[in-house]
């Protein structure tokens, strides 16, 4: 195209007369929490995306096209992540969606993506079952069944505990399935547990289960929940006295914790995942140190997973033709994905295939190992 040419095209674009998007820009949905207590994740989530796709461009893009993102808020709702889905994949005729944030709302909508032939993009759903609804369904969040059996087993080794107490959400899909893989976790490494305490989404005061639970006097507080719970939890926990280690799945893995648990309560905290602030391998620096560069904060696991499925994507779409018909397209991502392998901020990563309930094959988790981490004076320790 003539310089001159050009640059009017620019200045009608600047001037809002044509739009920016082009035939050959690469829409990809985003559906994450960006409101609500959920948003303690989805907004670290949605930087990740914003600057690999940043990133992605400046480097030339896909072969030379752009990709824009669709930004939606889920607000950490199941009925919104499906009226989210419905408009990107529908009305705004993505190319595929990333998220929802929580398994709870990835359990409503991803069948919605199933259905349409559209990959649905998990970066941090992480509870049974979700890649089961079928072949278009990712994730490249490391499931609690592959996490909560290596964090008990380190923290067995590190602290010699004997008997562990356990407190969970009863409601949700990630805090119910973290549940079940402590309860297995526990049996399969012979752990005894003093007593099982519940609590529901929205509750503030955990003061009954707590008391409960130190009347038993475990060695360890076994603990499925979320921020939004999990961090008044270990507030209330260590105002009764019960300062034991308390080992969290994936929810309890930000370090949000260290703002929301101030003065130490966030002390003795376990956790187990593929990535940590402190490796220093160069492809996390690299990530790290741009994500401080652009949003003034300390990146998280959510953002670090995020991050490495934009890049995940790209080296699919790299390997694609796209022929502007969309459900042809839209497979040919499908199709390309599963042989991708990528080494990003969390280390070497690679799919494996998951089953439907049926033992068919459906859609693709991660295949990656976690490493244990336990909280001191704001940090995550190795
Ligand atoms: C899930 C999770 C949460 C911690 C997401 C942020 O792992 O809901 O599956």
């Amino acid at each position: 195209m003539q310089s001159k040419t050009k640059k009017l095209l620019a200045a009608l674009i600047a001037a809002g007369v044509l739009p920016a998007a082009h035939a050959a820009d690469i829409k990809l949905g985003v559906a994450e929490a960006l409101s609500g207590g959920a948003a303690q994740y989805g907004v670290s989530i949605r930087n990740g995306f914003q600057l690999a796709a940043d990133e992605i461009n400046a480097a030339g893009g896909i072969n030379g096209d752009k990709i824009v993102l669709v930004i939606e808020d889920e607000q950490g709702k199941k009925e919104e992540a499906i009226n989210v889905f419905k408009k990107l994949i529908f009305k705004d005729n993505v190319l595929m969606v990333f998220g929802p944030t929580l398994s709870n709302s990835a359990q409503a909508a991803d069948p919605v993506a199933q259905a349409a032939k559209t990959v649905a993009f998990g970066t941090s759903n992480t509870a049974d079952g979700i890649t089961s609804i079928g072949n278009y369904v990712f994730r490249n969040s490391v499931t609690e069944a592959d996490v909560l059996p290596a964090t008990i087993s380190t923290v067995k080794a590190k602290t010699g505990l004997k008997n562990v107490a356990v407190l969970y959400g009863n409601d949700d899909v990630f805090t119910k399935s973290g549940y079940d893989n402590f309860k297995k976790a526990l049996e399969d490494q012979k752990i005894p547990v003093t007593t099982t305490e519940t609590f529901a989404k929205g509750d503030v005061d955990f003061k009954a289960q707590l008391t409960k639970i130190k009347g038993t006097n475990p060695d360890a507080i076994v603990l499925s929940a979320l921020l939004a719970e999990g961090a008044p939890i270990m507030v209330q926990a260590r105002q009764l006295g019960l300062n034991v280690p308390v080992i969290g799945g994936n929810g309890m893995n930000s370090v949000k914790i260290f703002d929301l648990a101030p003065g130490g309560a966030s002390n003795n905290l376990w956790i187990g995942s593929p990535w940590s602030i402190e490796n220093k391998a160069p492809e996390n620096t690299k990530f790290i140190d741009a994500y401080k560069a652009k949003f003034n904060g300390s990146p998280d696991q959510f953002a670090a997973q995020s991050y490495d499925a934009m890049y995940i994507v790209a080296q699919a779409l790299k390997n694609t033709k796209r022929t502007g018909e969309l459900p042809k397209d839209r497979a040919a991502l499908r199709d390309a994905l599963p042989a991708v392998t990528w080494t990003g901020a969390t280390g070497p990563f690679k799919f494996r295939q998951a089953n439907d309930r049926a033992g068919k094959p459906a859609g693709y988790d991660a295949d990656q190992a976690p490493i244990v981490s336990v909280t001191k004076d704001g940090k995550y320790v190795i």
